[in-house]
């Protein structure tokens, strides 16, 4: 593993001191926002970490390396090539590696490449989950199987309604996922505080997070933590506004025959385009707060032993 593993000096030194460390995941980065915004909100989710107390360790794939902790030339080189650095699912790991390419790690890769090196919290937007018409499409993503076997703390703004937000609270349920809500009994989702679903725990403190995450790796019980944490309440949208924005990009993806991997970056972009700079706006906003929740996370639980 080490042979293809490469932790920054930084975080490989904070690792072995005991200090926390937060995982940030790279498709948010190529995939998720435009540039130069993507790059600029990556390098402010770095710096709020550290404000908090923690270390920050972006996760790529770069040159074939399966990399925890980039360097600003590193975020910057995958911000400008965009969509074009191949958006790296659990399948797409061993022939990127064996091919020295480059891969942004979605929630899966991060979650994986942190857990080889380490590393225990994760901060991100928006999780993958079960799409709308998976009933047919199967569309269901490798997010909610990672989270099933992967000891990594997620914790995100909830998941976007792009995705059927019911059946992917059944699936994480059937897989075994606590799905806890920051100071909330609802699901947020993503760009809303309101999803009209209930989270199966509500925690309200960052001691009380780290207790229950390191409590289940006391027991050794396999597989994440869900926390969702809602958009702060001055940055959250009009629903009725992103509703409607989700329904027309859903419209077009089917007309479209839109698949596969290519769904979740095209409903993405799509709604963005059709509520202009606000939800990028909110978007920034909601990743910061996770990172600041994800460092007070981090430090609660490297007080505990
Ligand atoms: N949802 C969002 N923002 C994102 C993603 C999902 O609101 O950036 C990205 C994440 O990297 C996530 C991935 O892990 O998309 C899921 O893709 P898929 O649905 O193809 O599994
Ligand atoms: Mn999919």
């Amino acid at each position: 593993m080490n042979k293809y593993l490469e932790v920054s000096k930084e975080v490989a030194e904070a690792l072995a001191s005991g200090k926390p460390v937060i995982a940030l995941e790279s498709t948010i980065i190529s995939h998720g926002m435009p540039y130069p915004q993507n790059v600029e909100t990556a390098i402010k989710v770095e710096d709020t970490i550290r404000e908090n107390g923690a270390v920050p360790a972006t996760i790529a794939i770069i040159g074939g390396k399966l990399k925890a902790g980039l360097t600003k030339d590193e975020i910057e080189y995958l911000g400008k090539k965009g969509v074009e650095v191949t958006k790296a699912s659990r399948r797409d790991i061993p022939v990127l590696v064996a091919q020295g390419r480059d891969g942004a790690t979605t929630v899966t890769t991060t979650m994986m490449i942190a857990a080889m090196a380490g590393i225990k919290i994760f901060a991100t937007g928006g999780i993958g989950g079960v799409h709308r018409g998976a009933e047919t499409t199967m569309d269901i993503s490798a997010d909610l199987e990672e989270l099933s076997q992967t000891q990594v703390m997620v914790i995100c703004a909830g998941a976007k309604s792009i995705l059927d937000l019911g059946l992917t609270l059944e699936y994480l349920e059937t897989k075994g996922v606590p799905v806890i809500g920051y100071g909330t009994e609802e699901l947020p989702a993503f760009y809303t505080r309101k999803s009209g679903f209930k989270v199966d725990y509500r925690i309200d403190t960052p001691e009380d997070l780290a207790k229950a995450f390191k409590t289940k790796i006391d027991l050794d019980l396999k597989g994440g933590m869900l926390v969702t944490n809602p958009i702060p309440e001055q940055y959250s949208m009009d629903p009725d506004v992103i509703n409607k924005a989700i329904d027309t990009a859903i419209a077009e993806s089917v007309k479209l025959g839109i698949k596969g991997k290519e769904t979740t970056p095209f409903l993405l972009a799509k709604v963005k385009e059709l509520t202009g700079g606000d939800s990028l706006a909110s978007n920034i906003e909601l990743v910061l707060n996770n990172a600041r929740l994800a460092a007070k996370t981090g430090v609660a639980m490297s007080k505990l032993n």
